[in-house]
C-alpha cells in the first residue's frame, strides 16, 4: 500500500460510504460487518493520525445514513447513543484476560473509577435487527422512529403499529406520562423461513437474511407489506422519561418493561465481576443456534443508574456499557481457484479454493458452491473478491461476490468436460442439478469413496479403516475394490505405512518401533476379519448403489430374503416392494447387471463375506405380487388397471397369455382395443422378453417364499359355491373335488347364503335365481383361471 494518507482516507471513506447506502438505504450489503469494521477502524486510526485531514461529512462522525426520502425525520429527544464494540483477540494467549482484553479492560474502567470491586451488570443477547424508539403519552403509542444516526431517524410509525409485539396501550398503571422505550425490531427466524417460503412459491424475491427482513420491512412504505412479513420486538432500554418514577437500576427497569407489556429476551440477566460476564458470553454462545433470533454477540450494561452517571460518555457511546461480539462469521477473501470435487456416486460439485482467511475462529480455505448453477447464479469467476460465510457447523459457503472489486478480464466459468480424476467425461443427467462423472470403478476419486462407504459404520462396520488408510490404500494402488480389503495381510498395511511414509518424506515409525508399531495393522486385519460376517442389508448398503440408502437396503433384504435373489430380481418385480419406485428399482437391477459389480461381489463371497441372516423370501410378497399387478407396470395400449386384472384372472402366467393368443383373448371377454394393445406389445420382442422374464422371476420369488400356514391359507375357506350347467374341461366331479380341496363348500341349490355359482354351458333357473340374489357368478375359464392359480389346474 504506497498510497498517500489522503489517497488512503478517501478511498476508505468511498469504501465506507458506499457499504453504508447499501446496508442501511438499500438493504442490500456488500461487505461483510467485520470488514466493514476494519475499514472504519483503519480510518479513525488515519484521521486521529492525521487531524489535518479530518472532515464533518466523513462516516467516522456519524453512523449509518440519512433517511431515504420516504419517511418525514425524527429528532430523537434524547439522542440514542451507540455501543462500544470488543471482539476477541485472535493473537493473544490462552488466558481469559489476554483473549477477551477488551472486555477485561472495560470492566477494570468501572471497577477503578467507580472504586468498587465485581461491579454488577445487566447481561443481554445482542439481537441482530434494527434499534427503534417508541415514544408513548398517557398510556398510548404516539410515535416511533428508527435509531438513524442517533440524533434523527425515521418516523415509522404507521409500519410499527403493524408489528404485533409493540404494545399500542401499555399495561397497569404506574408508568410515566411520557416513556420513550428502546429496543430492537428483529424477524425471527422461523417468520424468516416463513417469508422465504412464500417468496419462492410466489416468484418474489427471497431475503437475505433476518436481519434485513426487519430493516427492508419496517421501512416498507406500504405498512401493509410491512404487516404481511411478521415483525419482533425486543426492548433493552429507555429514553425520555416524563412525570414519573423508575427503578435504579437497569435490570429492574427492564422487569418493570415486563409488566408494562414490552417484550424482553428471556436470556437477560445479572452478572458479577468479569468472570460472570465471560460465563454469560459463553453460556449465550453455546445457545446461540438454538435461539429463536438472529444475535450477533452480548451487550454488558453497569446495572445502577448511579454509576452511569459516574461513568459517563466519550463521544457518543456510553462508558457504562459495551457489545462484546461474537466472531465474525462472514470474511471476504480472494477465490483463487474453482476446483471439481468426485464424490462416491461420481456426483461432481465445484468448490472453491480461497486465500485462507480465519472465520469464526477457524482457517478457511476452502467452501462449497454447491453446483454449477449455483456458481453461475453468484456469477463466480477466479480472481473474484467473495465473501465466505461459516456458521455453526455447517460447511463454509461463499455467499456473495463482490462484483466492485473484480480484477479486469475475469471470465465466467464453466464446468469442465472432463473429470479431475480419471479423465472420463462428465455428464448431466436429465433433471438433474449434478454433473457425474462416467468413470465409475475406474475413476479412482470414487473408487476411494466406495471403499470409505463400504468400511463405514452402517455399512460393513471395518473398526479404524479410515479415510487415510483408504487413501494410501488405493493411491499405492494395494486396493482397487472392496474386495482387495479381504486379502491383505499384516505385512501389507505394515508396507503400505512404509511407503506413504517415505511418500510423504516423513520418518517410518515402523521402523522406529518395530514390533510395538505392527499392533494397530494387526487390529486391522482384525476389524476386516470381523467385518466378513455381516447382515444382508449392511452389505447391500455398503455396496453403494445409488440410490440405495440404508432403509431401502433393509426392506430389500426384508422382501427378498437373500443376495441371490436381490440379484436376480428384474426391475418391474422390484417396483412392486412397497416404496420401491422406478428410479431406485431400475438402479438396483443396472447395478447387478455390470460386470464389473458382479466380479466384486462375487470375490466378497469368495474371499469370506458371509452373510448370517439370510432367509426365504418374506410370505407377505403375496399380498404384493400378482400378474395383474405386474402388467400394470407395462406400457400396453388400451389396458389399464381393470384390464389387466382381467387378463389376469383368465389368463395366470405368461405361458397362457401368449398360447392363448388373441382369438382366445376376445373370447374371454377382453376388450377389441386392449387385445391389440396386447398384440403390439407381445410383438416387440424386447419387451415380451422383460415381461416373460419378470413373470419368471416373481414366480420363483413365490415359490421360494414359505407356503402361508394351512388353517388360514385355504382361498376358498368358509365359501358355499354352486355348480350348474355343463363344463367342456372337467367333469362336475372333478370341480367339485378341486374346489373342496381349496376349502370350498359345494352346495346343490341356490339360497342366499351361497357365495359364488360357476355357470357351465346351458345354465337354467339356478343362474336365473343366482342373478336374482346379485350372487358372483364365474364362467368356466373363470374357474379355471382360478384353479390353476391355486395349485388345482391341469
Ligand atoms: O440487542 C441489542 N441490539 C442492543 C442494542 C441491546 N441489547 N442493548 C443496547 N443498549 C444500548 C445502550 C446501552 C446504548 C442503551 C443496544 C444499543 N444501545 C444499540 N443498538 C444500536 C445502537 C446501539
Amino acid at each position: 500500500m504506497t498510497d498517500s494518507p489522503a489517497d488512503r482516507i478517501a478511498d476508505l471513506r468511498r469504501r465506507l460510504e458506499e457499504a453504508n447506502h447499501r446496508y442501511y438505504v438499500l438493504d442490500d450489503p456488500s461487505i461483510p460487518d467485520a470488514e466493514y469494521d476494519r475499514l472504519m477502524r483503519e480510518l479513525q486510526a488515519l484521521e486521529t493520525a492525521h487531524p489535518e485531514l479530518a472532515s464533518d461529512d466523513s462516516p467516522t462522525r456519524t453512523v449509518g445514513a440519512r433517511a431515504s426520502g420516504g419517511f418525514a425525520e425524527v429528532t430523537h429527544t434524547i439522542p440514542m447513543l451507540s455501543l462500544d464494540n470488543a471482539f476477541e483477540d485472535a493473537e493473544a494467549g490462552d488466558s481469559d484476560r489476554e483473549r477477551f482484553h477488551e472486555v477485561a479492560d472495560f470492566e477494570r474502567r468501572i471497577e477503578e473509577k467507580l472504586g468498587r470491586k465485581q461491579p454488577v451488570f445487566s447481561v443481554e443477547p445482542k439481537l441482530d435487527g434494527l434499534a427503534i424508539s417508541l415514544r408513548y403519552e398517557d398510556g398510548h403509542f404516539v410515535r416511533g422512529a428508527t435509531r438513524g444516526d442517533g440524533t434523527t431517524g425515521e418516523d415509522v410509525t404507521a409500519n410499527l403499529r403493524t408489528v404485533a409485539a409493540i404494545p399500542l396501550k401499555l399495561r397497569g398503571s404506574d408508568w410515566p406520562k411520557v416513556l420513550e422505550v428502546r429496543g430492537e425490531v428483529v424477524m425471527l427466524r422461523r417468520d424468516f423461513d416463513t417469508f422465504n417460503a412464500w417468496a419462492l412459491e410466489h416468484g418474489e424475491k427471497p431475503l437475505a437474511n433476518p436481519r434485513n427482513g426487519a430493516a427492508g420491512s419496517l421501512r416498507q412504505l406500504d405498512p401493509a407489506v410491512t404487516k404481511r412479513r411478521k415483525l419482533s420486538f425486543f426492548a433493552y432500554s429507555i429514553g425520555d422519561v416524563q412525570d414519573g418514577e423508575l427503578p435504579d437500576t437497569h435490570s429492574a427497569t427492564l422487569a418493570k418493561l415486563r409488566e408494562w407489556g414490552f417484550p424482553v429476551s428471556h436470556e437477560v440477566g445479572t452478572a458479577k465481576g468479569l468472570d460472570g460476564l465471560l460465563d454469560y458470553f459463553r453460556r449465550i454462545g453455546a445457545k446461540r443456534d438454538g435461539l429463536p433470533y438472529d444475535i450477533d454477540g452480548v451487550v454488558y450494561k453497569l446495572d445502577d443508574y448511579e454509576g452511569q452517571r459516574e461513568m459517563g460518555f466519550v463521544s457518543r457511546a456510553p462508558r457504562w456499557a459495551i457489545a462484546h461480539k461474537f466472531p465474525a462469521q462472514e470474511q471476504m477473501t480472494t477465490l483463487l481457484d474453482i476446483e471439481i470435487q468426485i464424490g462416491r456416486t461420481g456426483a461432481a460439485t465445484p468448490r472453491a479454493r480461497l486465500e485462507p482467511v480465519q472465520v469464526a475462529g477457524v482457517t478457511v480455505t476452502y467452501a462449497t458452491l454447491h453446483n454449477a448453477d449455483q456458481v453461475a447464479r453468484l456469477d463466480a469467476r477466479i480472481g473474484d473478491t467473495v465473501i465466505v460465510r461459516r456458521a455453526g457447523d455447517v460447511i463454509p459457503e461463499v455467499v456473495r461476490v463482490v462484483e466492485e472489486q473484480r480484477p479486469e478480464g475475469a471470465s465466467p466459468w464453466h464446468m469442465p468436460k472432463s473429470c479431475p480424476v480419471c479423465g472420463s467425461e462428465l455428464v448431466r443427467e436429465e433433471g438433474e442439478a449434478a454433473y457425474r462423472c462416467s468413470g465409475g470403478l475406474i475413476c479412482a476419486a470414487q473408487r476411494k469413496e466406495a471403499l470409505i462407504h463400504f468400511a463405514s459404520r452402517r455399512a460393513m462396520d471395518i473398526d479404524g479403516l479410515g479415510e487415510r488408510y483408504v487413501d494410501a490404500l488405493v493411491e499405492l494402488d494395494m486396493v482397487k475394490t472392496p474386495a482387495d480389503l479381504y486379502t491383505l495381510s499384516v505385512d501389507d498395511f505394515i508396507d503400505m505405512k512404509r511407503r506413504a511414509d517415505e511418500r510423504d518424506g516423513t520418518t517410518p515409525e515402523t521402523v522406529k518401533q518395530g514390533k510395538v508399531a505392527s499392533k494397530w495393522a494387526q487390529n486391522l486385519v482384525e476389524a476386516i476379519d470381523a467385518s466378513r460376517s455381516t447382515t444382508l442389508a449392511r452389505f447391500l448398503f455398503g455396496l453403494g448403489i445409488m440410490h440405495i440408502g440404508e432403509s431401502t437396503a433393509k426392506a430389500l433384504a426384508q422382501w427378498l430374503g437373500s443376495l441371490a435373489q436381490v440379484r436376480r430380481t428384474p426391475a418391474p418385480v422390484l417396483q412392486l416392494l412397497p416404496d420401491i419406485g422406478p428410479e431406485v428399482a431400475a438402479s438396483i437391477a443396472t447395478f447387478f447387471e455390470q460386470e464389473g459389480n458382479l466380479a466384486v461381489v462375487d470375490a466378497l463371497l469368495e474371499r469370506g463375506v458371509t452373510l448370517t441372516d439370510e432367509a426365504s423370501p418374506s410370505a407377505r410378497l403375496r399380498e404384493r405380487l400378482d400378474f395383474a399387478a405386474l402388467l400394470r407396470l407395462f406400457p400396453i395400449s388400451g389396458v389399464g388397471e381393470k384390464g389387466a386384472a382381467s387378463i389376469a384372472g383368465y389368463f395366470p402366467t405368461f405361458e397362457k397369455l401368449v398360447q392363448a393368443g388373441a382369438s382366445h383373448w376376445s373370447a374371454a371377454g377382453i376388450s377389441k382395443t386392449a387385445c391389440a394393445g396386447l398384440e403390439a406389445f407381445l410383438a416387440d420382442k424386447t419387451q415380451r422378453q422383460a415381461l416373460q422374464a419378470s413373470e419368471a422371476a416373481m414366480r420363483r420369488l413365490l415359490e421360494a417364499a414359505p407356503q402361508p400356514s394351512q388353517t388360514s391359507a385355504l382361498p376358498l375357506e368358509g365359501k358355499t359355491l354352486v355348480l350348474t350347467g355343463s363344463l367342456s374341461t372337467l367333469t362336475r366331479d372333478e370341480a367339485k373335488a378341486r374346489l373342496e380341496a381349496l376349502g370350498a363348500k359345494v352346495a346343490g341349490s341356490v339360497s342366499k347364503n351361497t357365495d359364488m355359482l360357476v355357470a357351465g354351458e346351458a345354465a337354467g333357473s339356478k343362474l336365473a335365481k343366482a342373478q336374482s340374489l346379485g350372487i358372483t357368478i364365474w364362467d368356466e375359464a373363470q374357474l379355471n383361471a382360478f384353479l390353476a392359480e391355486h395349485g388345482e389346474g391341469q
